[in-house]
């Protein structure tokens, strides 16, 4: 039986993959995994069913056999540990690929996921326009700080790995602000990630769930 992972009913994002199961699908596609998917409203995500799945109420979850994870960064390391071709066999290629996947997730993606919420949910407040320099400076600081890393590399450790899924992923929610197209280097590693088939199929089935109807 295929694994089963939950996604919005409706993205609130329209379709552009920001929503975080579009990663899972994106390694679903790179290892050859097929996939089932069960759409959930934000309702439903609040509900006891879904609740014993994900007890913060949030999407994706994974199912399969007796298994269920939640957390985008456990689901996609479980894939790859389960699965040859998102994590190198040497063994310490292998620690720091699983390294770059918590930098994407503990050291990249908090001061964006901050611009989120700054952009979506404090708009409104008085010090907001006050406080968006700072909370963008924070964000350019690791950006830049990632791009010298990464400087004329394809992939941030040799081949393509889990690390470099993640982090991929996690700036790709960058683009809409302008920060990313800052950075040239990390502009062309997120396209290259874009590039790649297996991100393609992943966008597209979430896109044919998402897409605005027209
Ligand atoms: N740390 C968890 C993980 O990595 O799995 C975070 C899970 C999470 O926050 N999931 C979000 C969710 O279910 C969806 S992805 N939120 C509903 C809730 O908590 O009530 C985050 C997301 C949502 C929308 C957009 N967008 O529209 O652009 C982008 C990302």
């Amino acid at each position: 039986m295929n694994p089963t992972i939950t996604a919005f009913d409706r993205s609130p994002d329209g379709g552009r993959g920001l929503a975080r199961d579009t990663r899972v699908r994106w390694a679903f596609e790179e290892v050859g995994q097929p996939y089932d998917v069960r759409l959930v409203s934000f309702a439903g995500m609040k509900a006891p069913a879904h609740l014993a799945l994900n007890p913060f109420g949030a999407i994706p979850t994974y199912e399969a056999g007796g298994l269920v994870l939640f957390e985008t960064g456990a689901i996609i390391l479980h894939i790859a540990q389960t699965h040859a071709g998102l994590l190198p066999a040497d063994g310490d290629a292998r620690a720091r690929a699983v390294m770059w996947m918590f930098a994407a997730l503990n050291t990249i993606e908090p001061p964006i996921f901050d611009l989120s919420n700054a952009r979506i949910h404090e708009s409104d407040k008085p010090w907001a326009q006050e406080r968006m320099p700072l909370v963008m400076d924070r964000v350019r600081a690791r950006a830049a700080q990632l791009s010298d890393h990464l400087g004329d590399a394809e992939w941030l450790d040799g081949a393509f790995s889990a690390g470099d899924l993640m982090m991929a992923s996690v700036l790709l929610r960058l683009r809409m602000s302008g920060i990313l197209d800052e950075f040239p280097r990390l502009a062309a590693y997120v396209a290259r990630g874009e590039a790649r088939p297996a991100y393609q199929r992943a966008f597209a089935a979430q896109l044919a769930i998402n897409a605005p109807a027209g």
